[in-house]
């Protein structure tokens, strides 16, 4: 299960990781790197470009065509609880 200090600590090495240009926001490249990271670190299932595509508009619940970190939270919670 997913601890939520875990969380953090995830989505924090997460997003300093992705987030190359310091923008403090995720664009859709960036999410998609944050994602393989995810995966190469944390062992969950691959994603598709559609699941990605997918994954993004729906985190991006403010339509700001941009991924932040509280944004990025909920992504790894799920993916954590997926995972577990
Ligand atoms: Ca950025």
């Amino acid at each position: 299960m997913a601890d939520q200090a875990r969380v953090l600590q995830i989505t924090k090495d997460i997003f300093s990781f992705a987030d190359t240009d310091g923008s403090g926001a995720l664009d859709k490249e960036e999410f998609k790197a944050a994602i393989a990271k995810m995966i190469a670190d944390h062992g969950m299932g691959a994603l598709t470009e559609d699941q990605m595509d997918q994954e993004f508009s729906g985190l991006d619940v403010d339509g700001s065509g941009t991924v932040d970190e509280d944004e990025l939270q909920a992504f790894v919670a799920k993916l954590l609880s997926a995972a577990a």
